[in-house]
């Protein structure tokens, strides 16, 4: 029996989010199971057993432990399973750093990246029409972003100080799905932030995990 299954979604940034890190821990004993958000699977009453909102990723192990939240689970299976993707426990300053660069990724980039990815990419999929004034907005709001990371970039290598953490992890999903949308030059205009996206991207785990979704 694997160690625990993940409900996920095939090309749910959420769902990929927690697939790097495995990749990132090279944990392999568990079990994915995809289901299909098109014919609204995660709003069965079975599912919402699981995650109460209906959605993915969902964790749930052997002995009955269930955690949704691709973040919160990214970080239990870090600490869990013993990753090397987080500051160490007893080093409070740079935890606290962490947890600066989690809240920042999560309300100031994931919130407008987002926006962008579903307007440009998941609307496709439901077969409805971008709306454009929203991806202006958003992507002025990723662009703010950048502006100001280029900066923290130049001093140090990683997203959270001079570690490869969780939180690069985090930016991976979005960052692709800004690619595939034609947004590229907001990561490569930018002579620090492309630096530590190629340091992210080619790394061995995620490239593994990208090129099993090509
Ligand atoms: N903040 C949540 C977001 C979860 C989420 O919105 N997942 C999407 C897939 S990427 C989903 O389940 N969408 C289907 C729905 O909302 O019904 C996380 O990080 O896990």
């Amino acid at each position: 029996m694997p160690a625990f299954i993940l409900y996920g979604s095939r090309g749910s940034t959420n769902t990929d989010r927690v697939r790097l890190t495995l990749a990132e821990g090279n944990f392999t004993d568990y079990e994915i199971v995809l289901l299909n958000l098109q014919k609204a699977e995660q709003k069965s009453e079975e599912h919402k057993r699981r995650h109460a909102w209906g959605k993915v990723p969902v964790l749930t192990s052997a002995d009955g432990f269930t955690l949704y939240e691709s973040r919160a689970i990214c970080k239990y299976l870090a600490k869990k399973y013993s990753f090397p993707l987080l500051p160490a426990d007893s080093d409070v300053e740079a935890l606290a750093l962490f947890d600066q660069a989690h809240s920042v990724e999560t309300l100031t980039f994931a919130i407008p990246a987002g926006r962008i990815a579903f307007e440009k990419f998941a609307k496709r999929f439901m077969g409805l029409p971008p709306d454009d004034a929203e991806v202006s907005d958003a992507l002025r709001s990723v662009e703010v972003f950048f502006d100001v990371a280029e900066g923290l970039l130049q001093r140090k290598a990683y997203i959270a100080g001079d570690d490869f953490t969780l939180v690069d992890i985090y930016y991976v999903p979005l960052i692709q799905r800004l690619f595939a949308c034609g947004y590229e030059d907001v990561i490569v205009s930018r002579k620090a932030v492309s630096a530590w996206w190629d340091r992210c991207v080619n790394r061995p785990a995620i490239q593994r995990v990208l090129a099993a979704d090509r």
